[in-house]
């Protein structure tokens, strides 16, 4: 019996990244990514593991396109390497680094699913890195000349685009605390640069896709943030959460939707802000024709009296020590409608961590990560039923993989990975998910 119905056109996914997954780091032309380069420093990730081949789907691309078709994925989210279009970061285009994403994408449009292509998912050519990285001004030009080589090649055929890959992560990560590529540590006023020049690189991405695409594009930026939960669903919670969900998104969602900055936040930075050049504001607001959102779990509580805290040690957790908290599903699209309103909105990325392993009969029984997607996809349900355009759901992620600083050691995938073997193992998710979309709902 299913109780959740999702509408008919219901995007079905599942997302991966390039450094993630492919491994072949330097195969066919590609250079050294931020990432092949920082798993090098002691230290750096688990047990000094590294990207190098990962889940070898570069060599293995046509198992995993069945792998897909026979879950009936209806739409594939990957990211595309920019060091494997664009070695040196400008310039020369790599003839092979394209053909790869192309037979890909073929491959899926062959099994009748959509692909949603990355275009950044934190796999910057260490090149650029060593020129200033998003530091510098002229990596968002770089960027516009890289995405506008892959849309020329893939534009014809592919129509789903997103820019960047949850910039707040990547920013905060890489370049304030340096637990992730390239492990820097900037000052504040260096961080509201980078924050500044990745939008820039956003807004001229998306001139890039429209200006090159044969086929009608649908683009859009794939967004994360800190998420407060009502504390329960009553007026005076929620009208509070609002307003936490508002100042902890203004920065990127006020210059992306409303082309500025957010005033008190501005004002609070002091000599802190950015420098901004004339028309970038326009660049960066440039209508988008969907917002995708990426989120695991709550940041906080709020109570509108009480103020915030945050779930308490005994509250059930995933590996990753993140909180379960399936209603920030709907929270999430409903605050985005209501602050924002995007025309369309996908859940671009959900999922959770489990220490899976296979049993003595062979098979992967992640009873867990059924319950965990299956919550939070009802949170999901109750956001169409109330007329969110909230219009997919793709599940984080295909198989097990390179889960950054965590090196292999954080399994997220419906299916599993044997890291020795590279064989892939479907786990019980993959045949509950393949069945919830079948009957397109739960
Ligand atoms: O693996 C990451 C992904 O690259 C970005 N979003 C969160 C996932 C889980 O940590």
């Amino acid at each position: 019996m299913v109780y959740h119905q999702f509408p008919k056109d219901f995007l079905w996914g599942a997302a991966t990244a390039s450094a993630q997954i492919e491994g072949a780091a330097d195969e066919d032309g590609k250079s050294v990514s931020v990432w092949d380069e920082f798993a090098k420093r002691p230290g750096a990730t688990r047990n000094g593991q590294t990207p190098n081949i990962a889940c070898d789907h570069y060599h293995r691309m046509e198992e995993d396109l069945n792998l897909m078709k026979n879950l009936g994925l209806r739409a594939y989210r990957f990211s595309i390497a920019w060091p494997r279009i664009i070695p040196e970061g400008v310039g020369a285009v790599n003839p092979k680094g394209l053909d790869f994403y192309a037979r890909l994408v073929d491959g899926l449009l062959e099994r009748n699913i959509a692909p949603l292509i990355t275009l950044y998912h934190w796999d910057l050519p260490q090149v650029l890195e060593e020129k200033g990285g998003w530091r510098n001004r002229q990596t968002a030009y770089a960027f516009q000349d890289y995405t506008a080589a892959v849309v020329k090649k893939l534009g014809d055929r592919a129509t789903l685009w997103a820019t960047f890959n949850e910039s707040p992560c990547f920013i905060n990560l890489g370049y304030r605390t340096g637990i992730h590529a390239p492990g820097a540590k900037e000052p504040e006023k260096t961080i509201r640069q980078i924050y500044h020049h990745v939008m820039l690189a956003h807004g001229l991405a998306i001139q890039a896709i429209r200006a090159n695409a044969k086929k009608k594009p649908s683009a859009g930026i794939v967004h994360c943030q800190n998420v407060p939960q009502p504390i329960f669903d009553s007026p005076e919670h929620v009208e509070a959460t609002r307003k936490s969900f508002y100042k902890q998104g203004a920065w990127m969602l006020d210059p992306l939707f409303k082309g500025k900055y957010p005033e008190e936040e501005w004002r609070e930075l002091g000599a802190n802000v950015p420098d901004i050049q004339n028309g970038d504001m326009e660049i960066i607001s440039q209508p988008m024709d969907y917002i995708g959102y990426n989120i695991y779990g709550a940041s906080e509580f709020i109570h509108a009296k009480n103020g915030s805290g945050i779930a308490e040690p005994m509250y059930p957790r995933t590996e990753m020590g993140w909180a379960i908290t399936p209603d920030i599903i709907y929270w999430y699209a409903r605050f985005l409608h209501e602050l924002y309103n995007p025309p369309i909105i996908y859940l671009t990325e959900n999922g959770c961590a489990y220490p899976d392993d296979i049993n003595d009969s062979g098979r992967v029984d992640d009873y867990a990560r059924i319950e965990y997607i299956s919550a939070h996809l009802k949170s999901a349900h109750r956001a169409v039923k109330e007329g969110i355009p909230l219009k997919g759901y793709f599940v984080w992620t295909l198989m097990d993989n390179f889960e950054w600083a965590f090196g292999y050691y954080r399994r997220f995938g419906i299916i599993f990975t044997n890291f020795e073997t590279l064989q892939r193992i479907p786990k019980l998710s993959y045949e509950w998910y393949a069945n919830v979309i079948k009957n397109n709902g739960l």
